[in-house]
């Protein structure tokens, strides 16, 4: 507003009698405003990772992960930040517990460190490892709080030769999901196997950003996928093995989500002919079993190699699937033969301190429509959803997080929107409880709805804990 505009507004509203100009709030007349509720027995949480919040690299006998190497090389993450301590929730669950108790929170996403329970990765099992995760468990049952447990988010025990480019990894990971089904089935009763596989198999292996932070060439980058959703597959298979009956498993996926430019059929649909190319090599390929015929076409030469009997391992029946949602592609249908063109961002286009993270709420609509559309998972979650946001601490040591209030709001209407329309979505896992290490940008971006002062490792509830508690209350968007 012009200077001129704001002195004439600034005078005309200051000289105003107020009382002239509203009416009295107890005669207005509004209508009631409908609730944006969720089902009954709508499970609300918050998910975290290990390496993201444990620390205690050392302690107990863990042994390395990819990223405690990735993270120890110069020049790799942000300021050269490790997660050799983050939240050291290793030591301070017992409060990261009543955080989550405070919030209302039901569910909690977290993971277990392999490295932490498989030292070498395969081989014998490290009993103090797996103690630890046990005590949280319980910690976690008793204040009534059910744990929903990611066997790999990512944290790779760098011990086992070549990473995922081998085929053994696999193998090595279907050992592991099998060991923790029989050692914790008795208290968790909701298993995730992999997290987001283009993040630890195209971001790790192509573009180098995170660890090994290698950049491979298309074959080996695509039998890297293949051994990314073959592990996933091997697990599920163990887990089924191993677990006591009635153990729920899935996996949590980042899949790209396609939006319609426009709500009207032919868009639509090709939202929907987009999401099937779009994750050909990794959700596609697990709820269908096989490859489609554009991904093996478009690959070629390069397309992975396949020993009989993967495909259906990788298509292994799954109790749930999980959605981390944070970022939309828009669609527009066309006349080329595929019958799509995927829209560029223009340059406006908003997004939060993460230069990736592009504000679309409708996303997690269309995240749970397209999903449910094309392949009718019978139950689904939001394993991930949140955004980070330049945190200041007021002179009364308040976060007035407003923008991530904004985000999470306007992202739960769209899911109430889903919800409402019948989709089988079960739950919400919010990203993240505090804040913590993100990868290769360290601790510059805060992604929690608890501060930590990373120095103290003092935790405070920002704005968005009392919006969440708030919403979790209610059963519906506060
Ligand atoms: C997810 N991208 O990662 C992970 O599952 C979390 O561990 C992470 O902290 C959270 O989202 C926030 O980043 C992603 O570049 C990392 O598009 C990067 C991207 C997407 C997801």
């Amino acid at each position: 507003m012009s200077e001129h505009t704001r002195r004439l507004f600034g005078k005309t509203l200051a000289t105003l009698p107020v009382a002239a100009a509203l009416p009295s709030l107890s005669q207005a007349q509004t209508p009631a405003p409908a609730p944006r509720s969720f089902p009954a027995g709508f499970k609300w949480g918050c998910a975290t990772a290990a390496y993201q919040i444990e620390g205690a690299a050392n302690e107990d006998g863990r042994g390395p992960s990819v990223w405690d190497v990735f993270s120890h090389t110069p020049g790799k993450t942000f300021h050269g930040e490790t997660g050799d301590v983050a939240d050291d929730s290793y030591h301070l669950y017992k409060e990261d517990v009543q955080l989550l108790k405070n919030l209302g929170a039901k569910v909690y996403r977290m993971s277990i460190s392999w490295s932490r329970v498989f030292p070498d990765g395969i081989g014998k099992p490290n009993g103090k490892g797996l103690d630890y995760y046990k005590r949280v468990i319980d910690e976690l049952k008793s204040n009534g709080i059910d744990p929903y447990v990611t066997l790999f988010h990512w944290d790779l025990p760098s011990s086992l030769p070549h990473g995922w480019q081998a085929r053994d990894t696999c193998k090595a990971f279907g050992d592991y999901a099998g060991f923790i089904a029989r050692e914790l089935s008795d208290r968790v009763h909701h298993f995730f196997t992999t997290n987001e596989f283009v993040c630890f198999t195209d971001l790790s292996y192509k573009i180098g950003q995170f660890a090994p932070g290698l950049k491979l060439d298309a074959t080996q980058v695509n039998q890297v996928r293949h051994h990314g959703i073959l592990a996933h597959g091997m697990g599920v298979q163990a887990i089924r093995a191993n677990a006591r009956p009635g153990t729920q498993v899935g996996l949590a996926e980042n899949a790209t989500v396609f939006v319609p430019v426009i709500d009207e059929p032919r868009h639509v649909q090709a939202a929907l002919k987009a999401t099937r190319d779009g994750n050909a090599p990794f959700l596609t390929a697990v709820l269908e079993g096989k490859y489609t015929d554009a991904y093996l076409q478009r690959e070629g030469s390069a397309a992975p190699k396949v020993e009989s009997g993967d495909m259906q391992i990788i298509g292994s029946p799954l109790d749930f699937v999980g959605l981390n949602v944070y970022t939309p592609e828009y669609v527009q249908a066309d006349n080329s033969p595929q019958g799509y063109k995927v829209l560029p961002r223009q340059a406006s286009f908003p997004h939060m301190p993460s230069p990736w993270l592009f504000v679309g709420p409708e996303v997690i609509y269309w995240a749970v429509r397209n999903v449910s559309t094309l392949w009718k998972p019978k139950e689904l979650y939001i394993t991930e959803n949140g955004c980070s946001a330049d945190d200041v601490v007021t002179s009364e040591g308040r976060i007035n997080d407003t923008d991530r209030v904004m985000y999470l709001r306007n992202h739960l209407t769209h899911l109430q929107r889903a919800a409402s329309e019948g989709y089988p979505i079960k739950g919400y896992f919010l990203w993240s409880l505090l804040d913590n290490y993100e990868w290769a940008d360290g601790y510059s971006k805060r992604f929690g709805i608890h501060y930590v002062d990373f120095k103290t490792q003092k935790r405070t509830p920002k704005l968005s804990a009392d919006w969440y508690k708030a919403t979790i209350a209610a059963n519906a968007v506060a």
